[in-house]
């Protein structure tokens, strides 16, 4: 037999079950051998008894997504996918968005062209539908998902995106069909509105009030209204971001209830408060996203939902607009009112390394939690398990060997993405990935950035089924 292509040696391997003592050999990008001793390969890397964990999957980013107004997103599939391989993820998985009036298969096809040579890292789309029209929901969709575009998100707030629940319903419908997993942005659209023009008519417009027209209240009844046309339709679904308690107990009691309902919560939840939307001037916009986050109380349910199994998934939800610029969070002006401020804040390449700092390395979460809320779940409800995900003889070999014993000081310099800011500017981390290997490849080595643009490839996913959504057990 040829010799491995590389063998990873001393690896402190963690899944999401096991920890264990092992060397890693991979050939064509793929893992083919787990054990002790293993023979040489024609490149050693030695792991010195570090973790090594599977790369982070990333089942909730936005990059070059079309905005509608004259905001741009400033990250494409080159610099996000860059800055996710930095920070230890080796899969993403961002949206095509159907425009309103507009085909779903267009937007596949337009998305196709934006990333094209770009990723460096592999990638999958989900869809979000605006406008399930009869075509959409009889041709489209289900020709899409039987092409491996296994879930799509729905909105229940944004006029650009929105759906009333006649047509949840009716989405809901297909996804039970054809067996694919629904992703639900939960917020109630008019009480918003009717609380951003009182506020607005108040002459309260700075980007603080932001949270205060988005208040905990409006994510609790959505979140039950999805719970309930989920329950109706009898299918599951996924809570995405979540921010807080309110929230947390309506997903506890659907649980509690034997509905299938994940959930999914971000780092923003965890390491920002609403008082960060009040910091001086228009610096607050760096922090306005939606939901928005809430207080210390909040970010303690939320960590107690990660490692209580509230929650499957921890996704970073990056949206990113650059501070300064015509193009970013000032795109209505430099004192815009808070509604006119691109919601969304940049965290591909600070998801794991926070999580890891701050849940890991401080007891919170132990370390199999992390894999499963960054990379093993993620895979399994969207479809990618096992070539992604986990650490396996025939998985593929996305492995990041964690440097867990790091003092560093965050910067956006250090960063990799194309905004110009980081809400976490400051921030004391304990754990960065020393190396990234992408299907084998080295993408990140002791702090230098070495893929190749266009290396990424697409990955047609298979449809998530009951194995992805057990009944009863919410664990997928
Ligand atoms: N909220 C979303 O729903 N998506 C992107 C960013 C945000 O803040
Ligand atoms: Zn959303
Ligand atoms: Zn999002």
């Amino acid at each position: 037999m040829d010799a491995f292509d590389l063998v990873i040696r001393n690896a402190r391997v963690a899944t999401a079950a096991d920890v264990f003592s092992a060397d890693i050999a991979v050939r064509g990008g793929i893992i083919v051998a787990l054990g002790l001793g293993l023979p040489a390969g024609q490149r050693e890397i030695d792991a010195a008894g570090r973790y090594v964990l599977p790369g982070g999957v990333d089942g909730h980013c936005h990059l070059d997504q079309p905005t509608g107004d004259s905001s741009r997103m400033a990250d494409d599939f080159f610099t996000g996918t860059r800055s996710a391989a930095c920070g230890g993820t080796t899969t993403i998985i961002p949206f095509a968005c159907q425009a309103k009036g507009g085909s779903l298969r267009a937007a596949v096809e337009d998305y196709h062209r934006r990333a094209a040579d770009k990723p460096v890292i592999d990638y999958a789309f989900h869809l979000i539908v605006t406008d399930p029209t009869e075509k959409v929901l009889t041709e489209e969709l289900p020709a899409l998902i039987a092409e491996g575009y296994t879930s799509f998100k729905i909105y229940m707030t944004y006029d650009a995106l929105k759906l009333n629940d006649r047509q949840i319903l009716e989405t809901l419908a297909v996804a039970r069909r054809e067996g694919a997993m629904t992703m639900i942005h939960a917020e109630n659209t008019d009480c918003i509105a009717w609380l951003t023009d009182r506020l607005l008519a108040a002459g309260c417009a700075a980007p603080h009030f932001h949270a205060t027209s988005r208040p905990m209240l409006v994510e609790r009844e959505a979140t039950h209204r999805a719970i309930a046309l989920s329950e109706l339709v009898d299918v599951p679904i996924l809570i995405v971001h979540v921010s807080g308690r309110e929230a947390v107990e309506q997903i506890r009691w659907a649980q509690g209830h034997g509905l299938r309902v994940l959930a999914e919560t971000c780092p923003q939840y965890l390491f920002l408060t609403a008082d960060d939307l009040e910091r001086d001037g228009f610096e607050g916009a760096k922090c306005i996203c939606s939901p928005p986050p809430r207080d210390a109380a909040n970010q303690q349910v939320i960590w107690d939902g990660l490692a209580n199994g509230t929650f499957q998934v921890f996704s970073s939800d990056h949206a990113p607009f650059r501070f300064d610029g015509p193009d970013g969070k000032k795109a209505s002006g430099a004192d815009a009112s808070f509604d006119k401020v691109p919601n969304g804040i940049p965290g591909l390449e600070t998801r794991l390394p926070l999580l890891f700092s701050e849940g890991v390395n401080t007891g919170r979460l132990d370390i199999n939690s992390f894999v499963a809320l960054t990379a093993t779940n993620v895979a399994k409800i969207y479809g990618l398990y096992p070539t992604k995900g986990t650490i396996a003889v025939g998985s593929d070999a996305d492995l990041v060997i964690w440097n867990d014993r790091a003092d560093i000081t965050l910067t956006n310099a250090m960063l990799h993405h194309n905004v110009d800011y980081t809400p976490y500017e400051g921030r004391r981390l304990t754990a960065w990935p020393a190396l990234t290997l992408s299907r084998g490849e080295i993408v990140w080595s002791d702090g230098e950035m070495v893929a190749t643009p266009g290396r990424g490839r697409f990955l047609r996913r298979s449809r998530p089924g009951p194995a992805g959504v057990r009944r009863g057990g919410y664990a997928p």
